[in-house]
C-alpha cells in the first residue's frame, strides 16, 4: 500500500494535524490494519489506527459499521461504572459519515488508537488469561441489555458449525485445487466426530442455551492489557459482534490461551493443552459472566473442544479452496494452522475429565 494512498484516505476523515507515518500493524487474519501519525503545527503527535474491511469477508461492510457504531455508543454510555475500561473510538468523515468507501469499492474506518497497552499473539501466563476472560466476560455482560433491533449478522451462519462442517465436505469433494489426498488425515479426523457439530446448536434451538450478544472473534490479541497493571482494558475487533452464543466466546479464548504453541506451529508435537491456563480462563470468564445459566455452565468443556475444532475445519476448507480467506505468509500456513488446532482438540479429548473438574470447582468457588 503505497503512502500517497494513505494519506488520501486519511485526509476524508477528520484527523487532528498531517499524517507522517503509517505502518502495517498487528497480526490479524482478516483486515488491513495501519497505525498512523499525524502532526500539529506546533508539533503534537496524534496516533490512529486506519483498517481497509476485507469486504470479501463482510459482504455489507456498512452493516458492519452500524453494529459497530450501536456497540460503542451502548459501551460509552456504561464507561463510568466501569473505571479503568477504554472504548474505541471512531474517527468520522469531515462529512459526518463511519467509513469511506474509495472509488475502486474498498472500505475504510479509523479509530482513535489505545496508547500505552500491549497485546499478545501467545500467552503463558495464568494472571494474563484470568484477566482476558475476565475482560470478555465484562463486554458481554455490557452488551446484554442493547437496545432493540437485533445487531446485523455481519458474517450469517459464522459460528455454524453443521454449516462449516458441510463447507468442508464440498470443498473436499469438488477439490479444486487437488489438495484432497495430502490431508486425507485431517478430512477423516472431522468426519469422525460428526456427530458432535450439532450439539450446541441443538440446545440453543431447544431452548436450552440462550442468544446473547457475543463479539465472536476472542483470539488473545484482541484484548488489550496495561503494562503496568496487567489489566484487561479493552477489547477490540468489533466487526463480528453479533448474536450468537457465550460459549463460542468462552471457546475461542480457551483456544488461544491454552496452546503452547503458536496458531501456525509446524511441529504438532508441540503443541499440548495446557490445563492451568483453562483453570485461569474459567476461573476468569465465571466470576464476571454471572449472566450464565447452568446449561451454559455445563457446556463450557464442550465449547473449549469445538472452538478449535471448528476453526481447524475452517483453515483445512480455505486450503482445500485455495487459500482465498484467511491471510497467507507461506504456502501450507492453513495446513499447519489446521493440523495444530485438531491436536489441540485431541488433547482434549484426552484431558476431557480434568477440565470438567476445574469447572466444577471454579463454578462452585462463583456460587453457580
Ligand atoms: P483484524 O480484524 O485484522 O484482526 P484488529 O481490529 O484485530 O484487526 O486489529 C489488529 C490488531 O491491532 C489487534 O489485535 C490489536 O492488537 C491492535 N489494535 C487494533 N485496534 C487498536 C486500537 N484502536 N488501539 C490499539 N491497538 C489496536
Ligand atoms: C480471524 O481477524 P482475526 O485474525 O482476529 C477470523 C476468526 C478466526 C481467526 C483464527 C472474521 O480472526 O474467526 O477464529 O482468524 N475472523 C473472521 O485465527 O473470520
Ligand atoms: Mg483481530
Amino acid at each position: 500500500m503505497d503512502t500517497h494512498k494513505i494519506e488520501e484516505i486519511l485526509n476524508s476523515f477528520a484527523v487532528k494535524g498531517k499524517p507522517v507515518e503509517a505502518k502495517a500493524y498487528g497480526s490479524g487474519h482478516i483486515n488491513d490494519t495501519f497505525r498512523v501519525t499525524t502532526a500539529e503545527a506546533d508539533g503534537t503527535r496524534h496516533h490512529y489506527t486506519l483498517q481497509r474491511i476485507n469486504h470479501g469477508v463482510f459482504r455489507k461492510p456498512q452493516q458492519v459499521m452500524d453494529n459497530i457504531e450501536r456497540t460503542l455508543a451502548h459501551l460509552n454510555a456504561k464507561a463510568a461504572q466501569f473505571p479503568g475500561v477504554k472504548t474505541l473510538s471512531l474517527v468520522h468523515t469531515r462529512e459526518g459519515r463511519n467509513c469511506v468507501r474509495t472509488f475502486e469499492g474498498k472500505w475504510w474506518r479509523l479509530y482513535d488508537f489505545i496508547d500505552d497497552v500491549e497485546s499478545y499473539d501467545n500467552v503463558r501466563d495464568p494472571d494474563v488469561a484470568f484477566e482476558a476472560a475476565r475482560g470478555f466476560a465484562q463486554f458481554q455482560n455490557m452488551m446484554a441489555d442493547l437496545p432493540l433491533p437485533r445487531l446485523h449478522e455481519t458474517i450469517p451462519y459464522f459460528h455454524h458449525t453443521p454449516m462449516r462442517y458441510a463447507t468442508l465436505e464440498e470443498a473436499a469433494y469438488l477439490d479444486i485445487r487437488n489438495r484432497a489426498d495430502e490431508v486425507a488425515e485431517e478430512i477423516a479426523f472431522v468426519r469422525e466426530r460428526r456427530h458432535l457439530v450439532a450439539h450446541l446448536l441443538n440446545r440453543y434451538l431447544k431452548g436450552q442455551i440462550p442468544e446473547r450478544i457475543t463479539h465472536n472473534d476472542t483470539k488473545i490479541n484482541n484484548a488489550l492489557f496495561d503494562p503496568a497493571s496487567k489489566r484487561c482494558v479493552a477489547v477490540v475487533d468489533l466487526d463480528t459482534v453479533m448474536p450468537g452464543l457465550a460459549l463460542y466466546d468462552f471457546g475461542d479464548l480457551c483456544r488461544t490461551t491454552c496452546n503452547t504453541a503458536d496458531e501456525s506451529e509446524p511441529d504438532v508435537e508441540n503443541v499440548r493443552f495446557d490445563l492451568r491456563m483453562f483453570e485461569a480462563v474459567a476461573a476468569g470468564y465465571l466470576d464476571t459472566a454471572k449472566f450464565l445459566v447452568p446449561a451454559e455452565v455445563q457446556e463450557l468443556v464442550f465449547s473449549a473442544w469445538l472452538l478449535p475444532f471448528m476453526i481447524g475445519i475452517r483453515f483445512l476448507t480455505d486450503y482445500l479452496q485455495g487459500d482465498i480467506y484467511f491471510k497467507t505468509h507461506y504456502p501450507k500456513q492453513n495446513v499447519d494452522r489446521c493440523r495444530t488446532q485438531f491436536r489441540l482438540a485431541l488433547c482434549m479429548e484426552n484431558a476431557r475429565e480434568e477440565m470438567q473438574a476445574i469447572v466444577q470447582r471454579c463454578a462452585k468457588a462463583v456460587g453457580k
